[in-house]
């Protein structure tokens, strides 16, 4: 690793499809990151910054709106541009780590899986983008389809949330594929007990920070 790498923060995802448990570890992924020494910022996409939030709004919150998925992949990466070059760069540079809820693995699964967009398509976008930016871990929440649907079903559902089975299956099949192709991401099976998910979560960050020191 080069010198300045070192004093460099280091950007950590957390992926999965819905209900799956993002939102219930991410503070326990953020308090093991802080008991290392880290400074760490928690973001989210699409998010993170105000016009990414306003296009999370437009994108999930508007039930009425039918929108190309082109129109949305788009979105998705103007949103990601903001976030990147305000916040997620800025705070690496520093030497904060970054953990977001959820990146371009999700457009991946989402919108080339989900809906259909070619996959060069999002290919070029990241490109132009991310300009080198990935991750240096992601953690793949795994459960069935039915088992996260089961986990939300008390709650009101978003655009996206309000899709059909088969689209979340196709979501899955992409994240799985996705992952097994990297050694970046890391597959934890979400569908254990919590505390089973938070021990196997705990083992992945300990075997990367024990790397990145
Ligand atoms: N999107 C996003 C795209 O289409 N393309 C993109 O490029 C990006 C970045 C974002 C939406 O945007 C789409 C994908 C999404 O549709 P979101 O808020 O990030 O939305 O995603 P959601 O999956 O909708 O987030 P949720 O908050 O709904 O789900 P979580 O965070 O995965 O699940 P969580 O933690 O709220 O848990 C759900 C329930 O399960 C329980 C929890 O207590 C909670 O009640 N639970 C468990 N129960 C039993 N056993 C366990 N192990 C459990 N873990 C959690």
């Amino acid at each position: 690793m080069k010198e300045k790498d070192l004093d460099r923060g280091r950007f950590i995802t957390l992926e999965g499809g819905e209900g799956v448990g993002k939102t219930t570890n991410l503070s326990f992924i953020t308090e093991l990151l802080k008991a290392n020494g880290n400074q760490v910022l928690l973001t989210r996409e699409p998010g993170g910054t105000q016009i990414g939030e306003a296009i999370r709004s437009l994108l999930l919150d508007s039930e009425e709106y039918r929108m190309e998925g082109l129109t949305e992949l788009l979105m998705i990466f103007a949103a990601r541009s903001e976030h990147i070059k305000r916040v997620i760069t800025p705070a690496l540079e520093r030497g904060t780590w970054v953990v977001c809820d959820r990146f371009t693995d999700a457009t991946y699964a989402y919108q080339g899986g989900g809906r259909g967009v070619s996959t060069a398509v999002i290919d070029q976008l990241a490109e132009l983008v991310q300009d080198d930016l990935w991750p240096d871990l992601t953690i793949y929440l795994d459960a069935p389809v039915a088992i996260s649907a089961k986990r939300i079903a008390n709650r009101s559902l978003d655009r996206i949330e309000n899709e059909n089975k088969d689209f979340f299956e196709r979501v899955r099949d992409t994240y799985l594929k996705r992952a097994k192709l990297s050694s970046r991401v890391k597959i934890v099976d979400a569908n254990s007990p919590l505390e089973q998910v938070q021990r196997d979560i705990r083992e992945v960050i300990a075997v990367f920070i024990g790397l990145e020191s």
